[in-house]
């Protein structure tokens, strides 16, 4: 009977967690036609240097907070090699599930797979984020050759052959895969908007030399469901929030573009957003730096994320280190000084 009661009470929680998740999918699906997909307007301008899928992630970030869409969290679509003791990624398991629509509301793909088999992606549809549409062939100068480092899948390439510009650092030699966004051209699947050829070098001469230009997909992560209960006041319980950072993102406070780390990249997200102690009331959310949940982006969120002690730590371990107090507190202290130093430009 005991043991009954425990189950029909877990089925119940369970039930709920289930309902909730899908009404905020739904919600979600529904009523948001907003960007989730462009194609950089420019390249960082190194060639296939991007500063790694990292850096790659800051410009798509920076490029989306420019035309007001900064506050979602913008992956590039990239594979990297294991190289370096790092694992391989897949491009594909970087973007969140979708749906994505263009800077004009048009739907390129409903998830993943349909991303990799019947999307709608073209030369009408892969617009920049500015809502422009990117040269092709047959335009001049032709840009339409997309960086990837992937399969037609969207998993990297096998083997130990460079496909990715040395995971996206390198500016000479080596090669990187491309796609064609206007689904034309030549290589071995010349209509494949994520695999058609390999790049004849890594510079930006020779991107260009070959119809190219050092762009690529951006694609908005999908994580806003996980994202909800602290963003519309559910949880406000400042260790209940705590646990479900840690249990349920299985991340720190502080990592506002939900990677896994928080590190500089959550700060410069945040910086860019530019709404610390701002004299906009309640405008801020988890990836703008409202960590606490009150609206605000101010001190005290920066306080308790470096007090959670996980900055340059890494991905979050099972049992998480203790952090030393005075140094976090200083380092916080600092920061701050830097954010009313920069607001106050
Ligand atoms: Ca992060
Ligand atoms: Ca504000
Ligand atoms: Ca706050």
């Amino acid at each position: 009977m005991q043991f009954n009661r425990f189950l029909l009470a877990g089925a119940a929680t369970a039930l709920t967690f289930a309902t909730f998740t899908f009404i905020a999918q739904e919600s979600i699906a529904q009523d948001d036609f907003s960007m989730g997909f462009f194609i950089t307007s420019s390249g960082p301008g190194n060639g296939a240097d991007l500063g790694g899928l990292a850096g790659a992630d800051t410009h798509c970030q920076t490029l989306a907070a420019a035309v007001g869409s900064g506050d979602r969290i913008w992956r590039a679509y990239l594979s990297a090699q294991a190289m370096d003791g790092q694992a391989a990624v897949n491009a594909r398991d970087r973007i969140g599930s979708g749906p994505w629509h263009n800077a004009v509301g048009v739907i390129i793909a409903n998830d993943v797979d349909e991303l990799h088999g019947n999307n709608n992606l073209n030369k009408e549809t892969a617009l920049d984020e500015k809502g422009e549409v990117v040269n092709g062939r047959g335009d001049s100068p032709n840009r339409h050759d997309i960086l990837t480092g992937s399969q037609l899948d969207g998993t990297v390439v096998p083997g130990d052959a460079d496909s990715t510009c040395s995971n996206w650092t390198s500016s000479g030699a080596g090669s990187a895969m491309v796609g064609h966004h206007d689904r034309t051209g030549g290589g071995a699947n010349p209509t494949s908007w994520n695999s058609a050829h390999g790049s004849r070098g890594c510079s930006q001469s020779n991107l260009r030399g070959t119809g190219g230009d050092g762009l690529f997909y951006c694609f908005a992560a999908d994580l806003f469901p996980l994202l909800i209960p602290l963003d519309n006041g559910t949880i406000i319980d400042p260790t209940e929030r705590l646990n479900y950072v840690h249990d349920v993102l299985g991340t720190w406070l502080g990592d506002s573009n939900l990677d896994g780390e928080f590190n500089s990249s959550d700060l410069v997200a945040i910086f860019q957003a530019s709404e610390f102690e701002d004299a906009i009331v309640g405008n801020s959310s988890w990836v703008t730096g409202d960590w606490s949940g009150d609206g605000e982006f101010d001190s005290s969120d920066l306080v308790s994320a470096f007090q959670d002690g996980g900055f340059e730590l890494g991905p979050r371990p099972a049992v998480a280190a203790v952090p030393e107090p005075s140094s976090v507190i200083l380092l916080a202290i600092g920061i701050i000084c830097v954010c009313r130093f920069r607001e106050s430009q």
